[in-house]
């Protein structure tokens, strides 16, 4: 579960049909020429949000008997209707998809509560690994580190398709769970989410970038990021205490702890608290546990 993964069209007939000499087609293409590692089907580029619940499941059975077990088949199941949610679910998981992805329930300004369970409700009733789907952009809703977090804990949840764009956020999301699989979802920041801890990428131009998007991730794979983000999982931590505190004042007062005198703050900025100056102390043992 990782890699470039196409997020597939859907071909149509003229009169809205679907048209499934293409839908074959396409398929086949992406597997034998773009040798990508896997297919999302029926996310945002398969325009699954326009389609009705019988032709979801036929593009699900299609999809599967092109393409077998050549490549991981993920479905996109999501649907502000959880009953077709759970249905649309339990067909690719009957089908044979290895996983499902759900995006987050859209239109509606739900709570997180109310986004979590809507993912509880999914998991439970397919019983099938679950791949939670953001995209803010279209959906409008953020998630937060520590709400992924309680998603994450979800029995069957396994990874986030992460379209967006906070490439910081991702980096801290994989160091907090390293087990879980994270895939980056725009096309032109590819390199930026390899090098951010992606495990892979999901995108509609692979259907045409497909090898020249492998080469990005594994040219990525192969050198020694992985030092690298570790060192900037460490700065960020610091970094984050920085801003919390007030950026020059803690600097000046970490320095100082370090027999550096880094002064005073020059008017009208203030100095800070005795408090905010012991949780700017936490950076010591940061830096010095490297
Ligand atoms: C999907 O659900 O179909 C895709 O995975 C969504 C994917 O992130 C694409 N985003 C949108 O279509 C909004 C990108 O591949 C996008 O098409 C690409 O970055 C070019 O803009």
């Amino acid at each position: 579960m990782n890699g470039i993964m196409t997020a597939l069209l859907t071909p149509f007939n003229e009169d809205g049909t679907l048209n499934e000499k293409g839908l074959r087609e396409v398929v086949r293409y992406n597997i034998d020429e773009m040798k990508v590692n896997g297919l999302y089907v029926g996310g945002s580029t398969g325009e699954a949000f326009l389609m009705d619940e019988s032709t979801r499941k036929e593009v699900l059975r299609i999809v599967k008997s092109e393409a077998g077990s050549d490549v991981t088949l993920i479905a996109q199941i999501g649907s502000l209707n959880i009953e077709e949610a759970v249905r649309l679910g339990n067909e690719a998981k009957e089908l044979g998809f290895d996983a499902l992805s759900a995006i987050t329930p859209y239109y509606y300004k739900f709570s997180f509560e109310e986004i979590k369970s809507y993912y509880q409700r999914i998991t439970e009733e397919t019983n099938h690994p679950m791949i939670v789907y953001s995209i803010p952009v279209l959906t409008g809703t953020e998630i937060t580190i520590e709400n992924y977090g309680e998603l994450l804990a979800l029995p069957n949840v396994i990874g986030v398709k992460y379209s967006d764009t906070n490439l910081s956020k991702l980096t801290k999301l994989k160091e907090l769970h390293p087990d879980k699989v994270f895939f980056g979802g725009a096309d032109d920041m590819l390199l930026q989410f390899a090098v951010s801890g992606a495990d892979g990428a999901i995108g509609s131009t692979y259907s045409l970038l497909g090898k020249e998007a492998n080469g990005v991730f594994n040219a990525v794979q192969t050198s020694s990021l992985q030092e690298a983000r570790d060192l900037q999982n460490r700065m960020n931590k610091v970094i984050s205490i920085l801003e919390d505190v007030g950026v020059y004042q803690s600097i000046k007062h970490v320095l100082k702890q370090n027999g550096i005198d880094g002064g005073y703050m020059k008017f009208p900025f203030r100095e800070i608290s005795a408090e905010e100056k012991k949780e700017a102390e936490k950076i010591i043992d940061i830096l010095s546990s490297g």
